[in-house]
């Protein structure tokens, strides 16, 4: 059996770190502090990464774990601002990497504000992303508010699942859970009792909702579990036929190939935080059997 253990690397001209375990592998970017792979020992790679994918500090990577932070989608008050935030496109601190107990290794990562963050998001913070691999992913993106006036962040793991074929796939636990349908320009509804998202075209809903969700593929025999910890948002996404062509960095035929289900603090569920507040939002995913 695989030790714990990690060391440094470089993927498509990316610096990353590579943590290993018994039970898994994976690797993240310093870019973004994005996850770009996670994978079950002796299973398929868990994460989805576009063939178009750019590899570029600066910009934004098609794929794996993007952190959204200090805000989700477009800016609310200043669209040209990049959307998702920043965080995705910064190069953060590795700040270190632990082996928690034979069985697990954690890599810590830091992004602070600084004069060039500052008139994008005028408040100092100091955010701190755990990425802990083990026989279960899990994050826990920290942010903590350094200055001396409150403000308010939204926050999301936009993470892209390796799926069979999205058309035979199916995300529960949202039954009963309130959304905003961003296809149908954000009109409200809610997900009935029991129902299951599936994807017939484009999906594109924030759902206030917290608590254990599930995204079924029954064609891989694989079932991930979402838990997740101080997040009231879920957000639904795959861009569908019509949608994708529209993407540059993702091929025509490449939005068969995942779903992406974001858990976070987004919209109305933001968070605000005090000066000196903190908030930790966490989500563990394992990838198992049907
Ligand atoms: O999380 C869903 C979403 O906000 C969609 O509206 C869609 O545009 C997607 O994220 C991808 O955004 P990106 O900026 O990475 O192209």
């Amino acid at each position: 059996m695989a030790a714990t253990g990690w060391k440094p690397g470089v993927r498509n001209g990316l610096e990353v770190v590579e943590l290993e375990t018994p039970a898994s592998t994976c690797t993240i970017a310093l870019h973004g502090a994005q996850v770009l792979g996670f994978t079950p020992r002796g299973e398929r790679e868990g994460l989805w990464i576009s063939d178009r994918a750019d590899f570029a500090v600066g910009k934004p990577l098609r794929g794996g774990i993007p952190i959204c932070f200090p805000w989700f989608g477009p800016h609310a008050g200043d669209r040209a601002l990049p959307p998702h935030g920043f965080a995705r496109t910064r190069l953060w601190r590795l700040a270190g990497v632990e082996a928690l107990d034979g069985e697990r290794v954690r890599a810590a990562l830091e992004l602070t504000s600084d004069p060039t963050t500052a008139p994008l998001f005028p408040h100092p913070f100091a955010a701190r992303l755990a990425v802990t691999a083990g026989d279960a992913l899990e994050l826990a993106f920290e942010v903590v508010n350094t200055g001396d006036a409150p403000f308010a962040f939204e926050v999301a793991f936009h993470t892209y699942f390796a799926v069979s074929d999205v058309g035979a796939v199916a995300v529960r636990g949202l039954g009963g859970c309130p959304y905003t349908d961003r296809v149908a320009g954000g009109a409200r509804d809610h997900q009935d009792l029991g129902a299951a998202v599936r994807f017939d075209g484009e999906v594109d809903r924030v759902y206030e909702c917290s608590g254990l969700v599930t995204l079924a593929d029954p064609a891989r025999g694989r079932a991930v579990r979402i838990e997740s910890t101080e997040a009231g948002s879920v957000v639904v996404w795959n861009p569908g036929a019509i949608k994708a062509r529209t993407v540059a960095d993702m091929s025509p035929e490449g939005f068969h190939d995942f779903v992406c289900v974001e858990t976070g603090n987004v919209l109305d569920r933001r968070v605000t935080l005090p000066a000196g507040g903190r908030h930790e939002t966490r989500v563990r995913y394992a990838f198992g059997g049907e």
